[in-house]
This record gives structure tokens, C-alpha cells and sequence, in this order.
């Protein structure tokens, strides 16, 4: 059941033992598994993909069946209602717009010392989106990740989703693909789809960077591929962090703690409240709430062993012990929640006043809801456009700005004992110099 706890040096071994609760000793032995799944795929591609989906997935595929045909993708607009379409379509028009707002520039200085200097971006040749199957199979992923990829201008999007029964894949899934601008989508799930897209097989492309959340065994072979590709991060369960006042609604609060128990056992919702009323109302709110829940189980799961209602003395003290946990979600339902936010170090997205659940976030209000979970937030940001980009720094020195430098150059590749360096500066210096005279 949902605790209710007063004392602040408790809360704060509670928060911790949330923020820790993806260490499992199960982990080791998965890696060993993941391990051997990306060593198959590296060395036999197609055919251990195949071999893998039929032995985790029970399903056995042809090899010209992994990608999804044409026809497949046209069938699915037939399979989704035409309000499901036109929400898909707003999602992606507003999270489009939302990430059009600060695309990288690319920029060059052009200094009075005949020294030019800049930072140029460009896209990844190539972008691998894997789109969890199942519970978890959510158009609005789709949406968070290719949208970034379209802005960022990737030439070669690629989305990769398990087959459910029966083969098939999501119609939502294919929907919200097309209408973000992706049409190359495989049927393939779990580490061996992280495989695929990192070494590349006879029919999946090998990508420059991997985005998207999954299970454990998914987000194992992300870390495990790191290097070879660039990944976004590595996504832990979903979390909120809700700090309410005395004027907050317990059923709103109850919902949206609901909402984010309801993704995972392993989610996590807590409660910061100035007002031990409301801690009670919200309490059995959630009770009543979780009565008739579709999900009861799993949500119930999640409330008891992750879900937290903590009386703190003041605004300040709540925003200090989310700033400790760094929360990925994080709600100030209070009265002046722009004064509270100036207390907020680290979260990340926030929402801010008693209208703004975090569904409006996860969904389509614009920002991405692919943040960084499990304390990350200390560090890490959403991710966004420049996770599809990178910079070359760009450098261009004139014979007489070259000429200024030549010493301290000498100097510094003299002490680190690189004559070769000092002689590419000098040489040029001298045939200056005998050139002038
Ligand atoms: N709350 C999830 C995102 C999501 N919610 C997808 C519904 N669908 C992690 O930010
Ligand atoms: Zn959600």
C-alpha cells in the first residue's frame, strides 16, 4: 500500500532505494546472454536474427518477411480508427513544431587576427528507432524518436519492432512510422534488433546511432554496442515526482500517480506535500481509483513497492529531496509553481501548475517524453535533435596568424617531446619567412 512518511532522513533512504531499484543480480547473467545474442548476430546476421525470434519471440519468419512490405503499411491505416489518426497527426505536428524551435546551428567566427573558427553540424548518415512490442508497444514512441531524426535531417530512418502473434506488428506502431516520416520499419525485437542495427545484416542496414526504450535485455545490448554505435541513453523505468500544496486536487494527484504506475511494476510515483490532508486524500484516491483499473495488477505493484507520499515542512524542502532523487518527471502542482521552479536543479521535464498532467507531455504538448530516468536527470537531458547530430569543429589559420603562434607551439610540442608537431609549424614559418625575403 502507499506509505505516508514524515521524517525527512526517511525519505531520503526511501528515495534512494526507488532511484536504485533497477540493481538486480539477475543483470550479470542476462549480459552473458545478450552477449552471445550480439556475437550470433555479428557473425551470422539474418539468420541468427531469425533463429533468435523464433526461439524468444515463438515466432518463425522467412527472411524476406523481416522487413514489413508495402502493402502491410498501407493495411495498417485500415486498422486504426480515424480519431486514433488524427491524434497521431496532431502528435506529430506539435512535436515537429516544438523540436523545429532550436535546431543546432552550425556557426563561423571570423576574428580580426585572420584566425576563422566554428562548429559545423551535420546528421548521422543513418538512425536505428527500436519501438517496444507488447504492453509497451506506443505509438507516441514512435513519434518522440523519428520526429528528432526527420528535423535533424537523417537521410536513412530505420525502425525496428517485434512481431506479435501471428507476425503482425502494432497498426498504431506502423501509423504513427509513416506519419512521421519513417517507411523502412523490421520486424524484429529484443538484443537481436540492437545486434542488427549495430553490425548491420544482409537485409537490416548497420546505423550510426540507436535510440528508443526497451526491456532490460534491450537496453543490455545498447550498453553492450555502445562505441560501435552511439546510443541516446539508457532508459530505465518510467518515474514521476509530483509536489503539491494544500490547494492541489487529490484526484488529479492520485491519477497522475496512477499514470505513471500503470507503465511498469517497476515505475515509480511519489507525492511531496506540504498538507498532511491531502497525503490522506490522495491515499485512498489511489485506492479507489486502482478499484476498477483495467491494469490493477501491475499498477498495484508498482504503487506498493515504488509509490511514495511524503509530508515535508515547506515548498523548499520538497523541491531539496527532488532535487536529490532528479526526477524524470516532475510536477509542481502548486499555487506559484514559476517562483517554485527557481528551487529546481535537476528533472527531466517539468510541468508546471494544476492543469498540466504529464500525459499532456507524454503525448503531444511538444517536448520529447524519451528523458532521463533513474537519477540521470543529475546530468542528462531529453532526447532531442543533436542526438541524431554531431559537430566538426572547423579551423582555419592565415599564413600570418600561423606566423604569431609558431613559438608557443614549439614551446608545447617540445615539452611533450613531438618534434614532428613543431616542425609542421616551424617549416611552414620558415618557407614564409624565405619566401618574404
Ligand atoms: N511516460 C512515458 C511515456 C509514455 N506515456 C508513452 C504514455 N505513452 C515515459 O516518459
Ligand atoms: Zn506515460
Amino acid at each position: 500500500m502507499l506509505r505516508i512518511i514524515t521524517q525527512r532522513a526517511e525519505a531520503l533512504t526511501e528515495l534512494r532505494r526507488i532511484c536504485d531499484r533497477t540493481h538486480d543480480d539477475q543483470v550479470v547473467h542476462k549480459e552473458a546472454t545478450v552477449r552471445e545474442v550480439l556475437q550470433a548476430i555479428k557473425r551470422q546476421g539474418d539468420r541468427a536474427i531469425l533463429h533468435y525470434t523464433e526461439e524468444y519471440d515463438q515466432i518463425v519468419l522467412a527472411p524476406e518477411e523481416l522487413r514489413i512490405s508495402g502493402s502491410e503499411l498501407e493495411a495498417a491505416y485500415h486498422q486504426v480508427s480515424s480519431d486514433l489518426l488524427e491524434a497521431i497527426r496532431l502528435a506529430c505536428r506539435q512535436v515537429e513544431a516544438f523540436h523545429r524551435q532550436r535546431v543546432p546551428k552550425s556557426w563561423v567566427q571570423f576574428g580580426d587576427d585572420e584566425v576563422v573558427l566554428g562548429k559545423r553540424y551535420t546528421p548521422v548518415d543513418r538512425a536505428g528507432l527500436y519501438v517496444p512490442g507488447g504492453r509497451a508497444a506506443y505509438p507516441s514512441t514512435v513519434i518522440m524518436n523519428a520526429i528528432p531524426a526527420k528535423v535533424a535531417k537523417v537521410p536513412r530512418i530505420v525502425v525496428t519492432t517485434p512481431p506479435g502473434p501471428d507476425k503482425a506488428v502494432n497498426p498504431a506502431v506502423l501509423v504513427a512510422a509513416q506519419e512521421a516520416g519513417v517507411q523502412e520499419i523490421y520486424r524484429i525485437g529484443g538484443a537481436q534488433a540492437i545486434g542488427a542495427l549495430a553490425y548491420g545484416t544482409e537485409t537490416v542496414p548497420k546505423v550510426d546511432v540507436i535510440t528508443g526504450p526497451g526491456n532490460i535485455y534491450v537496453t543490455l545490448a545498447k550498453k553492450l554496442v555502445y562505441g560501435t554505435v552511439g546510443i541516446d541513453s539508457l532508459a530505465g523505468p518510467s518515474e514521476v515526482l509530483i509536489i503539491a500544496d494544500g490547494r492541489a486536487n487529490p484526484v488529479h494527484v492520485a491519477a497522475d500517480m496512477l499514470a505513471q504506475a500503470e507503465h511498469d511494476p517497476l515505475a515509480a510515483a511519489i507525492l511531496l506535500t506540504t498538507d498532511s490532508g491531502l497525503a490522506m486524500k490522495v491515499v485512498s484516491e489511489v485506492k479507489q481509483q486502482l478499484l476498477n483499473h483495467p491494469r490493477k495488477v501491475l499498477t498495484e505493484k508498482s504503487i506498493a513497492h515504488y509509490g511514495l507520499v511524503v509530508v515535508v515542512d515547506s515548498l523548499e524542502a520538497a523541491a531539496e529531496l527532488s532535487n536529490e532523487f532528479a526526477p524524470e518527471h516532475l510536477e509542481l502542482e502548486v499555487a506559484d509553481p514559476w517562483s517554485l521552479l527557481a528551487n529546481i536543479r535537476h528533472a527531466g521535464a517539468i510541468f508546471l501548475g494544476n492543469s498540466t498532467p504529464e500525459a499532456v507531455g507524454d503525448y503531444l504538448a511538444g517536448p520529447n517524453h524519451t528523458l532521463p530516468t533513474s537519477g540521470s536527470a543529475r546530468y542528462a537531458s531529453a532526447l532531442g535533435v543533436e542526438t541524431f547530430m554531431k559537430h566538426s569543429s572547423l579551423i582555419q589559420y592565415s599564413p600570418q596568424a600561423l606566423h604569431r603562434v609558431a613559438q608557443a607551439v614549439d614551446t608545447l610540442a617540445t615539452a611533450e617531446g613531438l618534434p614532428s608537431h613543431a616542425d609542421s609549424v616551424r617549416l611552414r614559418v620558415r618557407g614564409q619567412l624565405e619566401s618574404d625575403d
